[in-house]
C-alpha cells in the first residue's frame, strides 16, 4: 500500500551542522564554537567552522534536494548569524543568507520547514546564562520576531526547539555538548522550563506576526520503548514505560517536555518525584507554555524494547550481535510504528517524522560509488513500519530523514557519517549515495517500491 497523496516527503539538516562560514559576514560565536574550541570535547577537535560549506552553495544543496523529489526541506536558522549580540541590532548579512537558501528551495518546490533552535546559542547569552537566564524565553521571542518579520512571507511551516531533551540533558547534565555544563538536578529543571517557556512565547509570536498562515510545532526525541509482542499487556508495558519519568536519565523523557507543551501541566510522577527541586513555576506560565500547535514534530532513531513483568515493565536484553549503527545505536524499524502510534494517541495531533536515519560507515569504493545498503536497508524497514502505522490509522503526515548529507555530527565531528549525499571534506564535492537514489525512487512511487513483506533483522 502507497504513502497517502499528501505526504510530505522530506530531508533535513541543521544550521551549525552544514553551513560554515562560522566567522562571516557578521556571525558572531555560538555556544559549538567556544565547545569545539576546549581541547578534548570533540572528535580531533572537529567544529563547525567549515563544515559542510552549504553558506556558499544553496543553490547546489536545494538542487541536491529537488534531485530527489522531496516535497520539504527541514533547516534551520543560526541565532548568532540573525542577532549577533543575541538580541537587537538584525544582522542583514545574515538575513539575506536565509532569503537566499529560502528562495533556492521555493524555486524548485520545496517547501522549507524552518526550525528556530538547533542548538547554536550565541555564546553572549550563554555568557549571561543562557537557558538558566529567565530573560532567555524574552531573548527567543525576539529572536523569533526577527526571523518571523523576514521569512514568513515565504515560509509556512516552524520548528521552535530542536530536542530540548538532549540540549538540556547532553548540554546541561552530562556536559558532553554544548555549553558543556553539569548542573543540579534543580538547574536542569529550571534550564528546561525556561526553555518551555521560550517554546511558548516563540509559538505567540510566529501566530502573531507570521505573514502567511504558520504551522507551527517543535521537534522532540525522547527514550521510546517498543513490546516484546504484541500481546495487550506487552504493549501496555511500552507505553507506559515510554511515557513515565524515570529517575535517571529523565532529561531523555519525552512526556517531562512534551506534557507541558500539549497537555499544560508537567507529569505527575516527575513533579512528585523532583519534590523541592521543582522550579517555581506558576499557572501563567503554563497558559504560555501550552500554546496550540499544528502537528507533533518528532525525531524517531530507535527505541529499547520491554514486556509486561510482575514488577511493571521489564527491559528485554538484545541477543549478542544484534545489528547497531556507526553510532552503537540498535536498528529497531517498529520504533517508527509504535512510536507514532503512542504519541498520536497521547498528544491528539498529527504526527511529522522530523528525523530518522543512521550513521554508517560510508566511503568511496573501487567503482568510485558509495554503495551504503545499510542505509537502503534502514530506510526500507522504517518506511515499512511507518506505513504500517497509517494502514492502522495513526495520523502521520510526513518523513524528513536525517540527513541530505554528511554533516557536523556535534561531539563525533565529521567521524560518523548520515547523509544521503557523501560529503568529500577536501573538496566539498557533494556524492549522491546509492541510498540517494533508492529514496528518491521511493519518493516517486510514494513508497510502492517498499515490499509488503521483508525478511527479519
Ligand atoms: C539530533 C540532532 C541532529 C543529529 C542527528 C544524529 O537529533 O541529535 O537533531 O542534529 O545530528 O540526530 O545524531
Amino acid at each position: 500500500m502507497s504513502f497517502p497523496r499528501q505526504f510530505v516527503w522530506g530531508t533535513a539538516s541543521a544550521s551549525y551542522q552544514v553551513e560554515g562560514a562560522a566567522d562571516r559576514d557578521g556571525r558572531s560565536p555560538c555556544v559549538w564554537d567556544d565547545f569545539a574550541a576546549t581541547p578534548g570535547k570533540t572528535f580531533d577537535g572537529h567544529d563547525g567552522s567549515l563544515a559542510c560549506g552549504s553558506y556558499d552553495r544553496p543553490e547546489d544543496d536545494a538542487d541536491l534536494i529537488a534531485g530527489l523529489g522531496a516535497t520539504a526541506y527541514r533547516c534551520s536558522i543560526a541565532w548568532p548569524r540573525v542577532l549577533p549580540d543575541g538580541t537587537g541590532p538584525r544582522n542583514e548579512a545574515g538575513l539575506a543568507y536565509y532569503d537566499r537558501l529560502v528562495d533556492a528551495l521555493l524555486a524548485r518546490n520545496i517547501d522549507p520547514w524552518v526550525t528556530l533552535f538547533h542548538w547554536d546559542m550565541p555564546s553572549c547569552l550563554q555568557q549571561r546564562g543562557g537557558w538558566l537566564n529567565a530573560a532567555c524565553s524574552d531573548w527567543f521571542a525576539e529572536y523569533t520576531q526577527a526571523v518571523v518579520d523576514r521569512l514568513s512571507d515565504r515560509v509556512t511551516h516552524w520548528f521552535t526547539l530542536n530536542e530540548p531533551q538532549i540540549f538540556i540533558g547532553l548540554g546541561h547534565e552530562s556536559g558532553t555538548h554544548a555549553p558543556g555544563l553539569q548542573l543540579s538536578r534543580r538547574e536542569l529543571l529550571l534550564a528546561s522550563h525556561h526553555a518551555l517557556l521560550a517554546h511558548g512565547k516563540s509559538v505567540q509570536v510566529i501566530r502573531a506576526h507570521a505573514k502567511q498562515p504558520p504551522r507551527v510545532g517543535c521537534a522532540p526525541v525522547g527514550q521510546m520503548f517498543v513490546p516484546a509482542s504484541d500481546r495487550p499487556e506487552d504493549v501496555e508495558a511500552a507505553r507506559t514505560a515510554t511515557f513515565k519519568v524515570p529517575t535517571e536519565n529523565w532529561t531523555f523523557n519525552l512526556a517531562w517536555m512534551c506534557d507541558p507543551m500539549l497537555r499544560g501541566h508537567y507529569p505527575d510522577d516527575g513533579v512528585e518525584q523532583f519534590g523541592d527541586d521543582m522550579p517555581a513555576w506558576t499557572e501563567s506560565d503554563m497558559a504560555t507554555i501550552c500554546q496550540p500547535l499544528d502537528f507533533f514534530g518528532v525525531n524517531i532513531y530507535h527505541a529499547d524494547i520491554v514486556r509486561a513483568g510482575p514488577e511493571g515493565p521489564e527491559r528485554v536484553e538484545r541477543p549478542r550481535g544484534y545489528p547497531i549503527t556507526m553510532f552503537r545505536w540498535p536498528i529497531q524499524p517498529d520504533s517508527l510504528y509504535w512510536g507514532p502510534k503512542f504519541l498520536h494517541e497521547r498528544y491528539k495531533l498529527p504526527v511529522v517524522i522530523t528525523e530518522n536515519g543512521l550513521a554508517s560507515m560510508d566511503w568511496k569504493h573501487a567503482d568510485g560509488k558509495i554503495h551504503d545498503l545499510g542505509r537502503i536497508d534502514f530506510l526500507t524497514r522504517h518506511l515499512h513500519q511507518l506505513r504500517r502505522a497509517i494502514d492502522d490509522g495513526v495520523d502521520v503526515q510526513g518523513y524528513f530523514h536525517w540527513s541530505i548529507m554528511d554533516n557536523y555530527e556535534w561531539a563525533e565531528g565529521y567521524a560518523l557519517r548520515f547523509g544521503l549525499v557523501y560529503l568529500d571534506y577536501t573538496t566539498m564535492q557533494r556524492l549522491p549515495k546509492e541510498s540517494y537514489h533508492w529514496y528518491a525512487k521511493i519518493i516517486q512511487s510514494r513508497g510502492e517500491v517498499i515490499p509488503t513483506t521483508l525478511e527479519p533483522l
